[in-house]
């Protein structure tokens, strides 16, 4: 084995420590410096080294060329699967690192909807382990099959001793749905290569976080590696997430079309660089292992909750944080935020929740006030006033630490030298939930907004000196990285740091937000015994939904950013972070009166809901201008309105797996038109969006899909349309309108809408009964205390529609006491000669022959009880 010396330039000073050396406040250095921007760095850093990626590299070396693959011998099955050794198959290339001579491939199965292949080197020397696999407790492992028998798979296994090839194949089809066949496996101590066959014109979808349309091109690079940086377009950002979905469309024998879905993850987050070729996906990383996991599907959703099942079902949320959130940097003094939260309710524009960013902190430092502009006692008079008021407060928690005696890993952040807690050292956890136990103390916070946590150093700092014989810092390999320049220290904690357990921050660099985020969870169920912890971090990993959501980071307040916020927010339904939403009106820049009004009803149907910008624009709250608030009230209407839908997807979501925010293709998955509609989305299975993206536009283009006999009622009007079949209606959406359509075959549970989510919970209930052309329907409503983590009492409701008759049950103990206000059927064809509910007649009800809208009306009279204490049937014959 060859040993790489490491040869890394002397420690070097940055701009922001050297700052905070010679005097000058951080606070200042802070201010002058852009946000969050890239340091300048000392123009030889790079001399003598390749400043390329090696993907821009017009003569970079080809592994597939240079390097020899491998050969399987030993092959034999064993329980759940097979394994089998690998050999070096000819001399070493030893291109990015050094190749591993004997390698062991583990293949299992199970459930029948999943197999992984494993391959790790035969042999790892002592203390090598960290290097190519990531512990179980900070990565979830997907499958531990051994009881299952491999015959029972959705999928086969197929391999290939010389050259070592392998293919997976979905049985039922006999498809081919990965295959290196053609090319080589190249494991190396830095560096790992393998590729696939895919068909013409595929669509994948996934390998996150980047902004992009939905669909993936088949020309197109994409490199994975968490970051702090701008949300640029196409590059690695602050997420990561090697996952993919590869939908396919099978043309049956009566010319029909059926979509066929498969998933595959890649268990290792190493930098990396994904090339998608038109016929083939090439796969590099930095380190690690091959860990990949295949999911059968057959549908996008399958697919989905097939894998998010794996790394983590996502964190239910407490009721209140459907609620709208407001934020800015730059709410400068208590008095600042009491302005904005009574401007809101003297518009009558409903405020859940008041975020702060630094601007509350004493010298940017954590848990810390400022002792003037944010004064503990001022401030704790007014979260008293808050919190009777059914309001809630948010304040942003960064992810370095202020380090005043400069003893431990120094980077430069906000408050100057800092250090970053290490998750794998025995007492960081006891430490953080004590920090965050302290403060609570202090300032009654209902949340935390974890921020630069990639983790996001401004300096290239200094370290723990770890042994290691790998080029750490400037990889033999170089990931097409956001920041240029090879070094991939910049702008984050050194790769050469050492973590107590001896690993590398090389290895571990993309799960600091992850850990961070889990000890956070850990921390805020202590200060909040039994609640559900309610976290937005900026950085994520697989799994990390388990515990938080996410929001899209600093984007600008453009009009392309708002559009590019759908794909953005589908993107991480499939990561398995529902609870995601961006900077509504945008971060970076000014906002407009237009976009702003635009984006805050856009944004109202996104499960998590906030206005937040930078220092240095314009105020944008939603009260700024006459049309904004106008606008926000219609939009936020709708949204309290379904608040208890919205929680009822979060329930599905948390429980199986299934979205909230959905693509439409994933509603239709047989539908090959909808393979790049992003510019509508569904939320759940019943409301379709369509907003207006464009500037100046007062209409906007829309698909109704699933044919003739699909109905799509107007959310405003009620009025019917059936599927336009692929082809695009021209709907008129002047400023203030967002066109929402409900899916004809589903029953929404509603209530009237309030000022706060609290407020809201205490309404009557409306129902609306969607037919489809059968004149079917169905729905379902999800009840409880609406903050604990286990709860006591819970209620699940179904709705179901058929032949004229709504029979509504009930399953559980959780009591709702509202009634139910009305009951509205659309897609009533016929005028009903008699309505009943249970065995009392109506009276108060009233059908419209042109509209097909039936209206029942007075309902509290039969439903003093509360509308679901116990089920009741409808009928309308
Ligand atoms: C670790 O990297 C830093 C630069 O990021 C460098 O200054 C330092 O010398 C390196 N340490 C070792 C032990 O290589
Ligand atoms: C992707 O990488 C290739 C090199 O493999 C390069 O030639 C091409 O320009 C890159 N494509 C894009 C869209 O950046
Ligand atoms: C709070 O800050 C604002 C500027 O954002 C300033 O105009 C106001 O005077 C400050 N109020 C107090 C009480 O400090
Ligand atoms: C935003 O608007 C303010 C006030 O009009 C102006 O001073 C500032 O230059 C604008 N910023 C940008 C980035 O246009
Ligand atoms: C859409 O139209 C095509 C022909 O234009 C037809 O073959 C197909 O069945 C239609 N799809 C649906 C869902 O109606
Ligand atoms: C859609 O409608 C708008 C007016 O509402 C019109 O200006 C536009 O040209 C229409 N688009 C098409 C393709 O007809
Ligand atoms: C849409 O905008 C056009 C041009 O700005 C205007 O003439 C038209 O009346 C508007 N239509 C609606 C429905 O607002
Ligand atoms: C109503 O639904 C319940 C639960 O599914 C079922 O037991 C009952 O038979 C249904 N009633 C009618 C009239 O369909
Ligand atoms: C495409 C685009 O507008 N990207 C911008 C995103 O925001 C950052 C920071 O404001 C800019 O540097 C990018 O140019």
């Amino acid at each position: 084995m060859r040993v790489f010396t490491i040869t890394i330039a002397s420690a070097l000073l940055c701009a922001g420590a050297a700052a905070a050396q010679s005097g000058t406040s951080a606070a200042t250095a802070a201010s002058s410096t852009p946000w969050r921007s890239i340091p300048t760095l000392p123009s030889d850093i790079d001399q003598g080294r390749k400043l390329l990626a090696n993907l821009e590299d017009p003569n970079a070396k080809s592994a597939q060329k240079l390097c020899p693959g491998y050969t399987a011998i030993n092959l034999r099955n064993c329980p759940g699967g097979l394994s089998a050794r690998l050999l070096l198959a000819g001399a070493n290339c030893d291109l990015y690192g050094t190749d591993i001579d004997q390698l062991s491939l583990r293949v299992l199965f199970g459930p029948k909807s999943r197999l992984n292949i494993r391959i790790l080197p035969a042999e790892i020397p002592e203390g090598q382990e960290s290097w190519y696999d990531t512990k179980e407790d900070y990565l979830r492992r997907t499958v531990n099959g051994i009881h299952f028998n491999p015959a029972d798979s959705e999928l086969d296994f197929q391999l290939n001793s010389s050259p070592f090839e392998f293919s997976v194949v979905r049985k039922s089809t006999g498809d081919v749905l990965f295959s290196t066949k053609g090319s080589k496996l190249v494991f190396e101590n830095q560096f790992l290569e393998f590729r696939t066959e895919l068909p013409e014109k595929y669509n994948l979808y996934g390998l996150g976080e980047v902004m992009h349309s939905i669909r993936l091109g088949n020309n197109y690079n994409r490199t994975i590696y968490s970051a702090d940086v701008n949300d640029p377009l196409d590059e690695n950002l602050y997420g990561s997430h090697p996952f993919y979905y590869e939908h396919r469309y099978a043309t049956l024998k009566d010319g029909s079309k059926k979509g066929y879905a498969h998933g595959v993850y890649l268990r290792n987050l190493h930098g990396q660089d994904i090339l998608l070729r038109e016929k083939s996906l090439t796969w590099r990383t930095i380190g690690g292992m091959v860990d990949l996991t295949f999911y059968s599907g057959p549908t996008p959703a399958d697919v989905i909750a097939d894998y998010v099942k794996t790394v983590g079902l996502p964190a239910m949320q407490q009721y209140w944080t459907f609620g709208f959130h407001q934020c800015r940097w730059g709410y400068s003094n208590v008095s600042d935020l009491k302005g904005v939260i009574e401007t809101y309710k003297s518009f009558n524009i409903p405020l859940e929740t008041i975020w702060t960013d630094i601007d509350y902190m004493d010298q940017y430092r954590d848990w810390t006030n400022d002792p003037v502009t944010y004064d503990l006692e001022a401030f704790s008079a007014f979260l008293d006033k808050l919190h009777a008021d059914g309001q809630h407060f948010v304040p942003i928690v960064d992810a370095a630490i202020y380090n005043p005696d400069g003893s431990l890993y120094i980077g430069a952040v906000w408050p100057g030298f800092t250090v970053f807690p290490d998750w794998s050292a025995p007492g960081t956890q006891d430490w953080w939930t004590d920090s965050f136990q302290k403060w609570y103390n202090e300032v009654e916070y209902d949340g935390i907004w974890l921020d630069m946590n990639e983790v996001s150093s401004f300096c290239v700092g200094s370290f723990t000196p770890g042994a290691d014989v790998r080029a750490v810092n400037y990889p033999p390999y170089a990931i097409d990285h956001v920041h240029d320049g090879h070094d991939l220290a910049v702008h984050a904690v050194s790769p050469n740091a050492t973590h107590s357990d001896g690993s590398l921050e090389y290895d571990m660099h993309s799960l600091w937000g992850h850990l961070e985020t889990k000890a956070t969870y850990e921390s805020l169920l202590k200060v909040f015994p039994g609640k559900r912890p309610f976290i937005i971090s900026r950085s994520s990993a697989p799994g990390t939904g388990a515990w938080a959501g996410h929001w899209g980071g600093d984007n600008a307040s453009k009009w392309l950013y708002m559009a590019l916020s759908i794909p953005q927010a589908l993107s991480f339904s499939m990561f398995g972070i529902p609870m995601f939403g961006v900077d509504t009106c945008g971060f970076n820049g000014n906002t407009s009166m237009e976009l702003c009004a635009r984006w805050m009803q856009l944004s109202a149907f996104f499960p998590f809901y906030r206005n937040h910008n930078v220092l240095s624009a314009i105020s944008q709250e939603a009260y700024r201008w006459a049309a904004v608030a106008d606008a926000s009230r219609t939009a936020m209407a709708i949204r309290y309105t379904l608040l208890p839908y919205m929680y009822t997807l979060f329930h599905h979501a948390h429980t199986t797996g299934a979205t909230v925010m959905r693509a439409l293709s994933w509603e239709f998955p047989n539908d090959e038109s909808l393979v790049e509609v992003d510019r509508q989305f569904m939320l759940g299975p019943a409301i379709m969006v369509t907003p207006v993206l464009d500037q100046g536009a007062n209409y906007t283009y829309a698909t109704f899909p699933g044919g003739k006999n699909e109905k799509w009622y107007d959310w405003y009007t009620y009025e019917a349309r059936s599927g336009s079949n692929g082809s695009l209606a021209n709907l008129t959406a002047p400023l203030g309108h967002i066109p929402v359509f409900v899916r004809g075959g589903n029953i929404l549970a509603l209530q009237h809408p309030a000022y706060t989510t609290a407020e809201s919970r205490k309404n009557p209930w409306d129902v609306l009964v969607a037919l489809d052309s059968e004149g079917d329907a169905y729905g379902d409503l999800y009840l409880d205390d609406g903050e604990s983590l286990v709860q006591e009492k819970t209620v699940f409701i179904t709705l179901e529609a058929t032949n004229s008759l709504l029979n509504v049950s009930r399953k559980g103990q959780w009591i709702s006491k509202e009634t139910l206000s009305s009951v509205i059927i659309l897609g009533v064809s016929k005028k009903p000669d008699q309505i009943t509910f249970g065995k009392e007649k109506l009276d108060k009800w009233n059908w419209e022959e042109k509209s097909q809208v039936l209206k029942m009306t007075g309902l509290e009279l039969v439903t003093k009880g509360g509308a679901w204490s116990n089920g009741w049937e409808l009928s309308w014959k």
